[in-house]
């Protein structure tokens, strides 16, 4: 057949499909979502000219909710339109600064609590458009440069709360009591909703947030309204009602302390606050950031991360340094990243974490093993061994030993002398087929054995229940019950005696975490058994969950006189009453020398 006549038919074959109603699966929706891992966070409103400062006095907590947490009356706080004039303010820079970070994709605040609009609407003139001197549509400007830059833009958009809207949510201070929650869905809400969904061009995502009492029917509505105007748009884990999102929300700053499934994200801060505060600085490392990205992408999640640019239309030079530095780990190491899924280990591992694709695993080492590195439990035979830092890919030597009478597979890499980087290394491991990993839990090369709260089976009498590790520090969320116990069953093949620690973890908000101890609990493992009442012994920062402390109570010493299977259940015996509950988050046992 002739070319042209080819093609012609391919062309007449074409044509019904062009006709056809594009429907979308929930894989194809989440695509570019799964393969971005990274993306920036942009809380930009009127609250930036505070900067956290009302009248003189500093006001405490997150900068964009200044006009809540000093009561500022509406009138007072919408007078600040008047003076917002971002005039230093370049889409193009913003949109470089996630570009250069390796961030795929941008979320910025299209409406956050205070009610003010930071795009032209034609519903409320409360917007940058309409009541400010500057007079611009920046979110026009920034969709338009996400477009040309290839990173997918994405709007916040807060559907509750309204602190300028009578029938909006949470203003209590200057609002009668009584509202019209609907009225204010159907006058403000879904009108913006469409115009952020009809002007804009394609919206990768809408990140909803704090949906409060927000009903079923209504958040559904919500949904649906998104799903009609742009089916490919991806609606965030927080649109409340119960209503099924298209992936998961952790807690603001939140790291789980484990693999979640699913689709979910972690949205942070990089400093203690999401909106611009004149004298916030403390600001989190560049390394401390890499490998939390890693850590998270290991767990299988997304990192939303956030900068507050300042009134005048900048982001903070110290976070434009911060993610400029990620970046430049980005660039050499960004294939452990992009499109990665979660490790094939339920742990997290002391030196760091494992991310994967078909053929590959990808350890992130920060705490880098010059005498060697020990992976206990894989059973997929290894291929080769490079870094990724190495464009050569000069192999490493790696040995495979089976210990048949114990049925246990170790690896052990021969790590160079020297981490790569110093941050965060990366090695490479080039597997056979999907990673095959020994499903019990196996004594670490260090010999501690880590009995982390998801591994375990918990029971409430005689029947399985799961407690939730997935928020704030990986504490287990409202365990308040004496009648629940969780057992592990492990490996150990260095026997000794062996002392148990027992870690439970902060909760609450970022701002201020808090913990409770005093609970009465049992260990019974191998015969021995201790009781211990769970108090402060030794408190750590956990740097893969940053504002919530690991808890150590040291619950006393065990032995384990051979090398065997072993199980070990904990048992509260007595919880003390408040609302956070025995937040525990793992055990320890470790080799007494
Ligand atoms: O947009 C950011 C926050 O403003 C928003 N979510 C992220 C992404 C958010 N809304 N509500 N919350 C987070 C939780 C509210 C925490 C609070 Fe507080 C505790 C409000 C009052 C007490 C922190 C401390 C804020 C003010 C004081």
């Amino acid at each position: 057949m002739k070319k042209q006549l080819f093609v012609f038919f391919i062309f007449i074959g074409l044509i019904p499909s062009l006709f056809a109603q594009k429907s979308i699966t929930q894989d194809e929706r989440m695509q570019w979502w799964r393969e971005a891992r990274f993306g920036m966070f942009i809380h930009w409103g009127l609250y930036s000219i505070p900067g956290g400062e009302w009248k003189g006095k500093k006001i405490s907590g997150i900068g964009e909710w200044i006009m809540k947490r000093a009561q500022i009356p509406v009138n007072e706080y919408r007078a600040l339109a008047n003076q917002f004039n971002p005039i230093k303010f370049n889409a193009k820079d913003f949109v470089m600064v996630a570009k250069n970070a390796g961030m795929k994709y941008l979320t910025i605040t299209a409406k956050h609590h205070d009610g003010f609009a930071m795009f032209k609407s034609n519903v409320s003139k409360y917007n940058i458009v309409d009541a400010t001197p500057y007079g611009k549509d920046v979110i026009k400007a920034l969709a338009e440069e996400c477009q040309k830059q290839g990173i997918k833009i994405c709007f916040y958009y807060s559907q509750s709360r309204d602190w300028n809207e009578p029938n909006g949510l949470d203003n209590e201070w200057d609002f009668p009591k009584e509202r019209d929650f609907q009225k204010y869905l159907d006058e403000k809400v879904k009108p913006q909703l469409t115009e952020l969904l009809t002007n804009y061009g394609p919206i990768g995502l809408i990140w909803f947030d704090t949906p409060m009492t927000i009903s079923k029917e209504q958040a559904q509505s919500l949904k649906e309204l998104v799903r009609k105007l742009q089916p490919e748009c991806i609606i965030s884990g927080r649109i409340g009602g119960g209503i099924e999102p298209d992936y998961a929300s952790t807690g603001d700053n939140a790291v789980p302390a484990t693999i979640i499934p699913g689709d979910w994200e972690t949205p942070a801060t990089l400093n203690d606050t999401w909106g611009f505060k004149k004298n916030d600085t403390k600001w989190k490392s560049a390394e401390d950031l890499t490998r939390l990205l890693f850590d998270i992408a290991s767990k299988g999640g997304n990192y939303l991360l956030n900068v507050g640019p300042t009134p005048d239309g900048l982001i903070p030079d110290a976070s434009v340094k911060i993610l400029a530095q990620v970046g430049e780990w980005m660039k050499i190491n960004n294939e452990c990243i992009y499109g990665t899924m979660s490790s094939p280990f339920p742990v997290e591992f002391e030196w760091g974490n494992i991310t994967q694709k078909p053929g590959k695993l990808y350890l992130g080492i920060f705490d880098w093993k010059k005498n060697g590195l020990e992976i206990e439990g894989l059973k997929s035979k290894v291929k080769k061994v490079y870094l990724l830092a190495d464009q050569s890919k000069k192999s490493i030597a790696f040995e495979e030993i089976y210990d048949k009478a114990f049925d246990h597979h170790r690896l052990k890499i021969k790590l160079p002398l020297l981490a790569p980087d110093k941050v965060l290394s990366v090695v490479v491991m080039e597997i056979d087929g999907k990673p095959q990993v020994e499903e019990s839990i196996c004594q670490q090369a260090n010999g501690t054995v880590y009995l982390p709260g998801v591994m375990a089976e918990s029971m409430k009498g005689d029947k399985l229940v799961k407690l939730n590790f997935s928020s704030r520090g990986g504490g287990a969320d409202n365990w308040m019950d004496v009648g629940t116990k969780l057992t592990w069953k492990f490996k150990v093949d260095k026997p000794g005696i062996f002392k148990v620690n027992i870690v439970t973890s902060e909760k609450g908000s970022a701002e201020s975490p808090t913990w409770q101890g005093d609970h009465l609990v049992k260990v019974i493992v191998n015969g021995q058994e201790l009781q211990c009442k769970i108090v402060a012994d030794r408190k750590e920062f956990n740097n893969r969950s940053h504002y919530w402390r690991k808890i150590f109570t040291n619950g006393g010493r065990i032995t384990f006189d051979k090398p065997g299977t072993y199980q070990l259940t904990l048992l509260p015996i007595e919880l003390t009453e408040g609302k956070l509950g025995f937040t525990f988050r793992e055990i320890y046992l470790t080799p007494v020398k």
